[in-house]
């Protein structure tokens, strides 16, 4: 009898630490487009410092979102077409877009055309 009640206890342990694992992972929700490998912060609805820094370089393969705090939409859109984060409301950030092409991407706002920057992908 005292065999079945330890290993009981033992049960209600285990779970008792499952559970409050899975309450951890809950209390640290992945942030709304976040999970970007690189985030580039847009501050400004003009001209070549719109994008904060500028170049940013990432690595071939790695992901990339843009976050809008400023009070009207932008877009981060590549010169070329290769890709476009579509309109990113006030204080939101786009879905993070994978660069699966090495390369040296000028791109701007689609809504705004003086506002430009450089992402650099490394291969
Ligand atoms: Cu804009």
């Amino acid at each position: 009898m005292k065999l079945i009640q330890g290993a009981l206890l033992a049960i209600l342990i285990l779970v008792l630490g499952l559970t409050a694992l899975s309450c951890k992972k809950k209390s640290n929700p992945v942030a709304p487009g976040g999970g970007a490998n690189v985030t580039i912060d847009i501050v400004a609805d003009m001209g070549s410092g719109a994008f904060g820094s500028s170049p940013v370089t990432v690595n071939k393969g790695q992901t990339v979102a843009w976050r809008n705090t400023r009070g009207i939409t932008h877009t981060a859109t590549a010169d070329g077409g290769a890709w476009d984060t579509g309109g990113i409301a006030n204080g939101s950030t786009s879905a993070a877009i994978q660069m699966n092409t090495a390369g040296s991407f000028p791109y701007h706002c689609a809504i705004h055309p003086s506002m430009t920057a450089t992402l650099v992908v490394n291969p």
